[in-house]
């Protein structure tokens, strides 16, 4: 058994509830079926999170979604953490209460702990995979947190998938143009002009040739004055990831 599995099962042991971060944006993407499965298992009550809630286009009250009991936050803003208190004592009557923080890499479980003890106790990266180990921490008289390694469901392996819903970091994908040009896709059809206005560049309906414009636009270039496409996708990878590109 692969350790990250392991210790998500030690979690779902320790804890009397779990909470399952979920990225705002990609709900339905970024939910970890086999860990709600192991969850529903050990008959433990699941709260889904959905992260970054400050990142997405539409109202709130505007959105559908069907799991439940789920809580809008946005860590950065600090929304959603009074009514995500006031769930967790409610939801069991155990104390000291232990709580499990589950779900995909980058989603924000560190930040979501961090804002609930109201000061800097996990350490947190725009980097997937930063959180290594289990980490126990005491945000309240009553509750203590456990903040663990991002996971994704063991057999999921598509690349493209994961740089879009910015769970791998961008430095480390094997074919970041084929993603860029899907961002570039998505941008030109939703909105032209976010890519006009963060690139200062004519968006094209063909994004390989908004892929060149842009390596151009920065001076992103190889030898002979060729655009150095690799870099310019992981560029607009990151930027995508980072958030800058809201669709
Ligand atoms: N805009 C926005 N960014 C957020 C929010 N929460 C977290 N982030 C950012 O998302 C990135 C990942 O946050 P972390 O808290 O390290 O995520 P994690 O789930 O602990 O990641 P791993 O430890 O890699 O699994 C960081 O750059 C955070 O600043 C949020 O509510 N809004
Ligand atoms: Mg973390």
């Amino acid at each position: 058994m692969p350790s990250f599995w392991k210790v998500v099962k030690q979690v779902i042991e320790e804890s009397d509830v779990l909470i399952e971060v979920l990225d705002a944006r990609f709900p339905e993407e970024t939910r970890n079926k086999e860990i709600e499965d192991k969850i529903k298992n050990r008959r433990k009550p699941l709260i889904y999170i959905l992260n970054k809630s400050d990142l997405l286009k539409e109202k709130i009250k505007d959105i559908e979604i069907k799991l439940n009991p789920h809580i809008f936050v946005s860590a950065k803003d600090n929304l959603g953490t009074t009514k995500l208190r006031k769930l967790l004592l409610d939801i069991t009557e155990a104390r000291p209460l232990t709580v499990g923080v589950l779900g995909y890499p980058n989603t924000g479980k560190s930040s979501l702990i961090n804002c609930l003890k109201q000061r800097r106790s996990a350490l947190t990266s725009p980097t997937p995979g930063f959180t290594k180990g289990m980490q126990k921490i005491r945000i309240s008289r009553h509750i203590y947190l456990i903040d663990t390694p991002g996971v994704f469901p063991y057999l999921e392996k598509d690349e493209g998938k994961h740089a879009l819903i910015n769970v791998k970091d961008y430095r480390k994908l094997q074919d970041p143009e084929s993603i860029a040009i899907k961002i570039l896709d998505n941008a030109y059809e939703k909105n032209p002009k976010i890519i006009e206005e963060l690139y200062k560049v004519k968006p094209k309906e063909d994004s390989e040739k908004t892929l060149e414009l842009i390596a151009r636009k920065f001076n992103w270039l190889i030898k002979k004055g060729n655009p150095n496409l690799d870099l310019t996708s992981r560029k607009i990878i990151q930027d995508w990831q980072r958030g800058k590109l809201i669709l």
